[in-house]
């Protein structure tokens, strides 16, 4: 029997499993029998708490479909605060190693209540070759042509650690998202596919997102994508850089800023579920 929690932060639902002392085989099998919504638990996505020789704490995050993502957003808030919750730690900040290098989470208290979690999400990288997108080595990605289903649409490519196709919609509520999601996921121009955001720019410190994540469809909320927006949002000089963006998700809503450190930081909620154990591992 394996014990997890189950946690959600903008109804983006992850299962967590604690491995620093008792490791796991097969992540990738684990996360596509425990995903599953009928003969699973149900997530779009495993967090594994690892230990780490360079931060505090390590995490690795798979998907759905049993690939490893560099980074998750709002995964990652989830993962800060089992860690505060379950007195694994005692500091409201600390180190995590991830795919997308070593962030800081922090937590956000008010009176001894756990109000939300703030995460420095690191720098945002922009070249080409970094998120990665094919022919754009040396380059920023920024308003360039793409073509799906024998539309042109415009992208702007952003990496948070994990790639993110950025498409400005007028009307992101009525975007067949179900329709275009995979086949921007899978579009030639990203070698290792990519997660698309449906944006649509309410004013200069507000937008709507929609996203297909890559590995796992349509999620009601995406915290390295809300990033990856708000970047996207002001290369194209559509969003202001000082002060803080509201991202509204399906699911909830994120407060995103582009620090002039060029660190980017979220704001936001996680929320424990339920604790449980699985019943069995094999098959
Ligand atoms: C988008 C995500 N849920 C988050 O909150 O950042 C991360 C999940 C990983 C994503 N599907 C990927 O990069 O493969």
């Amino acid at each position: 029997m394996k014990k997890f929690t189950k946690w959600q932060g903008c109804g983006n639902d992850f299962v967590l499993f604690d491995c620093l002392h008792e490791d796991i085989e097969d992540y990738a099998e684990l996360a596509r029998k425990v995903c599953d919504r009928h003969y699973g638990v149900g997530a779009d996505g495993i967090l594994v708490v690892l230990p780490s020789a360079e931060a505090d704490f390590r995490m690795r995050i798979f998907n759905t479909d049993g690939s490893e993502a560099e980074m998750c957003g709002n995964g990652i808030r989830c993962f800060a605060r089992y860690l505060y919750d379950f007195g694994l730690t005692k500091e409201t900040r600390f180190t995590v190693e991830t795919g997308a290098g070593i962030l800081v989470p922090e937590i956000v208290l008010d009176g001894g209540t756990v109000k939300g979690i703030k995460v420095d999400m690191g720098e945002p990288h922009l070249l080409g070759e970094e998120i990665p997108v094919i022919g754009f080595d040396g380059q920023q990605v920024v308003a360039q042509p793409i073509m799906v289903e024998g539309r042109t649409y415009q992208f702007t490519a952003v990496s948070m650690g994990n790639p993110h196709c950025v498409i400005f919609v007028d009307d992101a509520e009525n975007f067949p998202i179900y329709e275009l999601g995979s086949k921007f996921e899978s579009h030639e121009l990203f070698p290792r596919k990519t997660n698309t955001e449906f944006v649509e720019v309410k004013d200069r410190q507000h937008v709507r997102m929609r996203v297909w994540e890559r590995g796992a469809a349509v999620t009601l909320a995406c915290g390295t994508g809300s990033c990856a927006t708000v970047v996207a949002g002001i290369l194209n000089d559509k969003l202001d850089r000082a002060g803080e963006t509201e991202v509204e998700l399906d699911g909830g809503r994120l407060r995103i800023h582009w620090a002039d450190n060029n660190h980017v930081f979220m704001t936001g909620p996680a929320e424990l579920v339920f604790s449980g154990e699985l019943a069995d591992l094999e098959a």
